[in-house]
């Protein structure tokens, strides 16, 4: 077993040398460096510990948080991303589950594309949430951009609860939303952390404390 995984890191190390852009098909955001770039209304901070995560609260608001930096914006289309997962957590101190859409915003940065939502239950469970940048999947709430237009010119990317019926600024909650380890897809080597994952959960989540 011992063998095996290190045979596939070594798949991983070779493939991870391959140039071929692949600094930008390989974003992710793990808090281990602070805020990342994650910024917004909803005053996002990280919150430190062994596995540091990013938490956005808000009183009788908007619950966003977004990112403009060069890691979650531009040319989506030739960097080969399809979507992004991200690990969502509602503390039991919420009063409802909240419903986060991942919104793209165009190169005139009105344009909003979002995704369906994902239920985030108030139960501290951490679960990993999966969006996939679709056309026929996503909804333009605003702005006149097209879907190719906005994804080969992202400006940035953002979480939003917005249950119901999508809207520009989301329902106004009183709530707190915990993000870690954003990831976009495909990743050079999300078929060998797919084979690692599912043969020894190597890549089980750190305990936290
Ligand atoms: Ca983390």
């Amino acid at each position: 077993m011992v063998q095996k995984i290190l045979r596939l890191i070594s798949i991983f190390a070779a493939v991870s040398a391959i140039p071929a852009g692949a600094a930008t098909l390989f974003n992710t955001s793990t808090f281990d460096s602070g805020l990342e770039g994650w910024a917004g209304g909803a005053n996002p901070v990280v919150i430190a510990g062994d596995n540091p995560y990013l938490q956005a609260s808000v009183q009788v608001g908007s619950l966003a948080t977004f990112n403009t930096s060069g890691a979650w914006s531009g040319n989506f289309e030739t960097a080969g991303i399809s979507g992004l997962t991200v690990e969502l957590r509602g503390p039991s101190t919420n009063s409802e589950p909240l419903a986060i859409r991942a919104t793209l915003l165009g190169p005139d940065t009105r344009t909003r594309w979002v995704t369906a939502p994902v239920t985030v239950p108030a139960d501290g469970i951490w679960r990993t949430a999966s969006f996939t940048f679709d056309e026929n999947l996503m909804t333009r709430i605003v702005g006149t951009a097209s879907f190719a237009e906005t994804f080969t010119s992202v400006e940035r990317v953002l979480f939003r609860h917005d249950p119901g019926r999508p809207s520009q600024r989301g329902d106004t909650v009183t709530g707190t939303l915990d993000l870690d380890s954003i990831r976009s897809v495909p990743e050079p080597s999300s078929t060998l952390l797919i084979v690692l994952a599912g043969g020894a959960g190597v890549f089980r989540r750190r305990r936290r404390y």
